[in-house]
């Protein structure tokens, strides 16, 4: 059976063993691409690009989106000022990441966000985030784990009728946890699907079942939770309508 490609968003960053200065890199984690492969699908990793006519072009070999980790989004693309809780972030690297979930819904290729992909893809449909949990809820839970990334951490619960609880099997779930900001209104279509027992909205969907976006690491738990292939499965399924 042909495998559905499924592109991957690309995050800058400067590469520190190339030669005896850091050069500017283009990257994505291999357990994102390992995540497609094992799911069904082909990776294709996406450089960020301010050019959006290249993005389209790229994107039309695609029959699917991956969102990737990485850091956070500049607030002033959900319309407020930069606090001083604020990560790293890069303009034209969210420019980039937004116009593709515009693309992306306009072809109607399935959407799979991850963590920062979660964030980014919820302010590209008019949502906004916390720019950190505190400011959500001070008595928040610890949300950035110290140890190994397939470390389970905190418990989800999630919505009983939603695709997720239906593609994990479960309504309550053990993740690993890797980020210090979350969603705040949720973008147009999408609803939050699961949460951790301090209010942290962990996972949005949309009802066409077209976007799934989780908070959590799902391509580092393929061997300690091994539940969390199936939402890879589920991208290149979905995929695999578009070929
Ligand atoms: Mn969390």
């Amino acid at each position: 059976m042909t495998k559905p490609i499924i592109g991957v968003l690309s995050s800058r960053t400067y590469h520190p063993s190339v030669g005896p200065m850091p050069v500017l890199a283009e990257y994505v984690n291999r357990t994102y691409c390992a995540g497609v492969e094992k799911g069904g699908g082909i990776p294709l990793i996406i450089p960020v690009t301010s050019d959006r006519e290249q993005l389209t072009r790229l994107l039309s070999l695609c029959q699917g989106l991956l969102l990737p980790g990485g850091e956070d989004v500049d607030p002033c693309f959900y319309g407020e000022d930069p606090l001083p809780v604020l990560g790293t972030v890069d303009h034209e690297t969210d420019q980039c990441w937004i116009w593709a979930v515009e693309i992306a819904v306009e072809k109607k290729l399935p959407i799979f966000g991850i963590c920062r992909g979660l964030q980014l893809a919820n302010v590209a449909l008019g949502g906004s985030l916390w720019q950190d949990l505190s400011l959500k809820n001070k008595e928040h839970f610890l949300h950035y784990q110290h140890q190994n990334r397939a470390s389970l951490l905190h418990e989800v619960s999630i919505c009983p009728d939603s695709r997720l609880a239906n593609l994990l099997g479960a309504e309550a779930i053990y993740t690993n946890t890797m980020h210090h900001q979350c969603a705040k209104e949720p973008g147009r279509g999408l609803t939050v699907t699961a949460r951790t027992r301090d209010g942290i909205p962990e996972a949005m969907e949309s009802a066409d079942g077209q976007i799934l976006l989780v908070q959590w690491h799902p391509e580092e738990l393929l061997e300690s939770e091994p539940r969390m292939l199936a939402l890879f499965e589920d991208l290149v399924k979905r995929a695999l309508q578009n070929l």
